[in-house]
Parts: structure tokens; C-alpha cells; sequence
């Protein structure tokens, strides 16, 4: 293979690798293991300095997975799944990132890896059919294929506040939590943002804190997780069963298998709806969202839902006020993602955290002691954790030097909204391939799911182009606008484009309102994605 024709006879170019790789979190990962098996040679490029991704970089205090152990692993592998055993019912950081590493040396994936090299750019010649990328470190590398497996949500965002480099004590991201552990004890701490990373870590850094304020600019819906260390007989259920649940999971419209009432809420009588929301919150996690079937598409199911989730807060939370300023009015329950946590609600109890409502006292600016408020009145902090998200879904690729036919770039592209066909291509930049890009069903689902699912296309794929010895695959222009066409559609017919959440770009100044990951559902997607491959690649251009 890599031998190639060019049109007019010129002399074939070969390139350096087969396929570049961006990125070694669980989508680099095993897509190097499929390339091997392909005969193919892969080079990965991976910024950090360990494999992981996601939980390479997101340490912070109370860092967990909110889908269960059991589930939240690869499937591929009988061995890799039965060997491996999982502490917790929901797993943390560090042992989900012990994980990562155990697969990475198991599979001796390590020496294919460039790691603390950043992917700077990647060019597409059209008269050799290559991509040349380029790294910081000064790497020049040409690649048939190019696999961007950069995540969803790998781009921490810092908000645009005035003085945000002014402030005197210590800074952090949740996304890019040091390695060396933190130390809050006693210190006074501000967390700004209360979205899934704040949930998580609120409860842990209070119980360090001398003094913890919480600024919340928008109300969170959380479930308990009920976490608890991993139950003998459960594990034993799941492993003598595995590669059915493994099947079953996949055909899910998350990719997970949970426990979904096919009854409507307002199909039951007020009594049997609100024992099977206390039903679902005694079990915990998020599978509170599939109590009904229609708590996504039904308005006033939602409403059922959202409510009993605000009288839980008034159950739990002491005082009234902090009660009501948590508790969510501004949008419907799990149309922004539905947080877990481990005593969110419970630490606004403790004397020594404080919640600060920015809808009626917004933030003016960071001053070198802490952070003022609009009214005038400066919280004076030691340290100041940002939990304020990501520029998700687009943000890495974007930021990234990606050229494609005629030397337009995917930044260029996707000016007004991110624009793929599957979530896998995007017309116009040949032999690059996304793992749960936008447009696939990636961050609405278990991502291990999804991401074994497109690696398994492309690798599919890569193999039927090797048998043909082609070189060249391009989504076609006419199929990527009715696959966004149709992921706006489905989006629109579900309450999620109702909130301005990260799903829809809101987050971000500037970016376009667009609803970004494919909703229609992971089993729905995969068999469009198998029907695709069999007849012929349909939608796509291959020479
Ligand atoms: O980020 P977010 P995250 N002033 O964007 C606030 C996954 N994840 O890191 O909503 C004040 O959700 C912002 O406020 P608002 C999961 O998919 C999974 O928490 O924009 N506040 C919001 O409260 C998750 O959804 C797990 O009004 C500002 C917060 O910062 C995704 O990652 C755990 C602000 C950002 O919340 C991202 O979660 C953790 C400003 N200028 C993460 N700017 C699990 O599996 C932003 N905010 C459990």
C-alpha cells in the first residue's frame, strides 16, 4: 500500500505513514490498535504528556465518570473487559486514566505515540492525494489519512472577565487541573460555574476550604449518583454476560443500557409518576432522564420532571433562598446535560460555603485580591477555580491549521456552524476522518460507544479502500448538506434547542447557535452508518 496514481502520469508519491492520528485518548487508542490490525503504519500526535485525553487532563478534586464502570469501557476486547476490574459503581479519574494506561501497555500502543507534541496544521495536496501535518516540535509528517480522535470537549475555555490576569492568588481550569495535587485547606476559594466539573468538585473542595463561594450564573439540574464501591455480584452479572449487553448497549439511543420506562408521564396518574421519579432518584445517575419516555420531546413531561428534581433541592438545601437560587427555572430538565453528583445540594448547608447569584449581581471584574461584583462588593479569595467549560465539539479543530481542497480551512468552513457528513467527514478535506465529530451522536451518548463505533467505520473503510487500492475518499457535498439538514431537523424536534447550552454553541461568544451532536440516536445512527459502508459509501466520492 501508499503507492499511488496521480492523474497525468506524474511519479507516484509515497507517503511517510499511512494514517496520522490526532490525539491518544480512548479514540486514538484504539484507533491505532484497528490500523495495526490493518497492516497499516500509524503515527499518533498526542499534546499531553500521558495517554487519556479527557482524563489525562481533567483531574480536578471529584473528577468521575457519570456513566457506570460496567459500561463506561471498551467492548472490543473479551479479555481486555474481563481482566480489568473496576473499583466503584461510577468510576474516578484517576482509575478511569489507570485504565487508558493499562489498555495503552496491554496493546503496546506507546511506541506509535508522539506525545507533548501539539498538531499544528494539516495540509491536503490534491496532486498527490496526502496530507502533510505538522507538529510543534517540528515535525513534518505525510499521511494518506489523517484521524482527528482531538475529543469533544478538549478546549478549556476561560470567560472573557475583565482583569481575569490581574488576580494576585492562585488560579485554576477544571479542564486543565495540575498534576501535583492542590492543597485548599484553609484557603479562601471561589468556584465560578456550576455546570458537571463545578458539581463534581464543589462537594470536595468545601470540605477543604476555610471558606468556599460559589458563583452560579445559571442553576444546574444534578441527580445523586449514588456512588458506592463496585458490588461483587453486579460485575459478575455483567461479565458472564458481557458481549450481549455490549450488543444490546450499542443499539440504545445513548449506548448505554439503563433502564427506559416506554411509558409517557403523563400517561400515569400523578401518584405512580412521582413514585417513579423517587424510584429513579433512590437508584441515583442520570438514567433519571429515561423515568418516561418523553421527557425530551414532551413539554409539560418535562415540566413533571424538572419539578420534582426542584423539590428535592427545597428538601434537601436548608435555607429557602439558596434553595430557590439553585433550583433551575430557566430551561428544561436535561436539555443542558444533566449533572451527577456526590452531595452537590448538601455542602450549600455547610457554614463555610456561600452561593452567589450572578443573574442579579453579575460579575464586573477580577481584581488582584478576588472577584468583584457588579454592586461594588469584592470577594477576597486565595484561589479562584474557573469551572467554566469548553469550546466543545469545534474548538479543537478549529484552532487547529486544518487545509483542505483549494486551501480553504475547516475554520473557514464551519464559519456559520459545523458542517459534516455523519459526523465522520466533511466535503472538502478528503482522507480526514473525525471520531464523534460534530453531527454524530458523540457527546449524547456514551462516548466509548460512540467511539468504537466510528473506529470500527473507519477501519472498515480503510480496509475496503486498501482492497481497491484507492487513495482518495471525499464526502460529497449534496450528502453533508442533507445530513445537516436532517441533525437540525431531529435536534428541533426535541425540546434541547430550547436552552443555551454547549450543545448549541451558546457558551462561546461569537459561535453560531447550531445544535451540534446528532440526536436521533446511537442505534439509529450506526445502522445509517452500516447502510452507508454497504451500499458502496454512499454520499462519499472515492478514487
Ligand atoms: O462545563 P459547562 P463543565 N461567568 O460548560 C459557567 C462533561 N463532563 O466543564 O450555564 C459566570 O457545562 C456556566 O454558566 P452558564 C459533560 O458533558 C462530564 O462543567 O453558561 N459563569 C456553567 O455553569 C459536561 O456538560 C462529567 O450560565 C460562567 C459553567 O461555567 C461538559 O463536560 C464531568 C461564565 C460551565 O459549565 C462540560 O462541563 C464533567 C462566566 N463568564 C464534565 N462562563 C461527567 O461525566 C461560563 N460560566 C460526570
Amino acid at each position: 500500500n501508499g503507492q499511488q496514481r496521480i492523474p497525468g502520469g506524474a511519479a507516484p508519491a509515497a507517503p511517510d505513514v499511512d494514517v496520522v492520528v490526532v490525539g491518544a485518548g480512548f479514540a486514538g487508542l484504539y484507533m491505532l490498535y484497528r490500523l495495526r490490525g490493518l497492516g497499516l503504519r500509524a503515527r499518533a500526535f498526542e499534546q499531553a504528556s500521558g495517554v487519556g485525553g479527557t482524563w489525562w487532563w481533567n483531574r480536578y478534586p471529584g473528577a468521575r465518570c457519570d456513566v457506570e464502570s460496567m459500561q463506561y469501557s471498551y467492548g472490543f476486547s473479551d479479555e481486555l473487559q474481563q481482566e480489568w476490574k473496576w473499583s466503584e459503581r461510577f468510576a474516578s479519574q484517576p482509575e478511569i486514566l489507570r485504565y487508558a494506561n493499562h489498555v495503552a501497555d496491554r496493546l503496546d500502543l506507546r511506541r506509535d505515540i508522539s506525545f507533548s507534541t501539539r498538531v499544528q496544521q494539516a495540509s491536503w495536496d490534491e496532486t498527490t492525494d496526502l496530507w502533510t501535518v505538522r507538529t510543534d516540535k517540528g515535525d513534518v509528517v505525510r499521511a494518506r489519512h489523517v484521524v482527528m480522535a482531538t475529543g469533544c470537549l478538549s478546549t478549556a475555555r476561560l470567560p472573557e472577565i475583565e482583569g481575569i490576569d490581574s488576580f494576585g492568588g492562585k488560579t485554576f481550569h477544571t479542564g486543565q487541573w495540575p498534576h501535583e495535587k492542590v492543597d485548599f485547606t484553609g484557603q479562601r476559594v471561589g468556584v465560578i460555574g456550576t455546570g458537571s466539573s463545578a458539581i463534581q468538585a464543589i462537594p470536595v473542595i468545601a470540605e477543604q476550604a476555610g471558606h468556599l463561594t460559589v458563583f452560579q450564573r445559571t442553576a444546574n439540574f444534578s441527580i445523586p449518583s449514588h456512588n458506592a464501591p463496585m458490588d461483587e455480584p453486579y460485575e459478575q452479572e455483567w461479565k458472564s454476560d458481557y458481549p450481549a449487553r455490549r450488543a444490546k448497549a450499542r443499539a440504545q439511543h445513548t449506548g448505554i443500557l439503563r433502564n427506559l420506562n416506554d411509558k409517557g408521564a403523563l400517561e400515569v396518574s400523578e401518584e405512580e409518576r412521582r413514585a417513579e421519579y423517587e424510584r429513579r432518584w433512590a437508584v441515583g445517575g442520570t438514567a433519571f432522564m429515561v423515568s418516561f419516555n418523553d421527557l425530551v420531546t414532551n413539554e409539560e413531561a418535562n415540566r413533571t420532571a424538572a419539578e420534582f428534581v426542584r423539590s428535592k433541592i427545597r428538601e434537601i438545601v436548608k435555607d429557602a433562598r439558596t434553595a430557590e437560587l439553585l433550583a433551575p427555572k430557566d430551561h428544561p430538565i436535561g436539555t443542558k446535560r444533566i449533572c451527577a453528583d456526590t452531595g452537590y445540594y448538601e455542602t450549600f448547608n455547610r457554614s463555610n460555603v456561600s452561593l452567589v447569584d450572578l443573574r442579579s449581581n453579575p460579575i464586573a471584574r477580577i481584581v488582584p485580591e478576588g472577584v468583584q461584583l457588579a454592586d461594588g462588593t469584592v470577594h477576597e479569595f486565595d484561589a479562584i477555580v474557573f469551572a467554566t467549560g469548553f469550546d466543545a465539539m469545534t474548538g479543537t479543530l478549529t484552532s487547529m491549521d486544518i487545509r483542505g481542497v483549494g486551501g480553504e480551512t475547516l475554520a473557514e468552513k464551519w464559519a456559520a456552524g459545523p458542517r459534516t457528513y455523519l459526523g465522520l467527514c466533511s466535503a472538502g478535506f478528503p482522507n480526514l476522518f473525525m471520531v464523534t465529530g460534530p453531527g454524530s451522536p458523540s457527546v449524547l451518548s456514551n462516548m466509548i460507544v460512540s467511539i468504537e463505533q466510528h473506529v470500527d467505520w473507519i477501519t472498515q473503510c480503510l480496509a475496503e479502500m486498501q482492497k481497491k487500492s484507492l487513495t482518495r475518499i471525499e464526502a460529497e457535498r449534496e450528502a453533508e448538506d442533507k445530513w445537516v439538514e436532517h441533525n437540525n431537523e431531529v435536534a428541533h424536534r426535541t425540546l434541547y434547542p430550547r436552552a443555551g447550552s454547549w450543545y448549541m454553541g451558546a457558551n462561546v461568544k461569537g459561535k453560531p447557535r447550531v445544535f451540534m451532536p446528532y440526536i436521533g440516536g446511537v442505534g439509529t445512527y450506526r445502522k445509517i452508518c452500516e447502510e452507508v459502508a454497504a451500499e458502496s459509501y454512499r454520499g462519499f466520492r472515492l478514487g
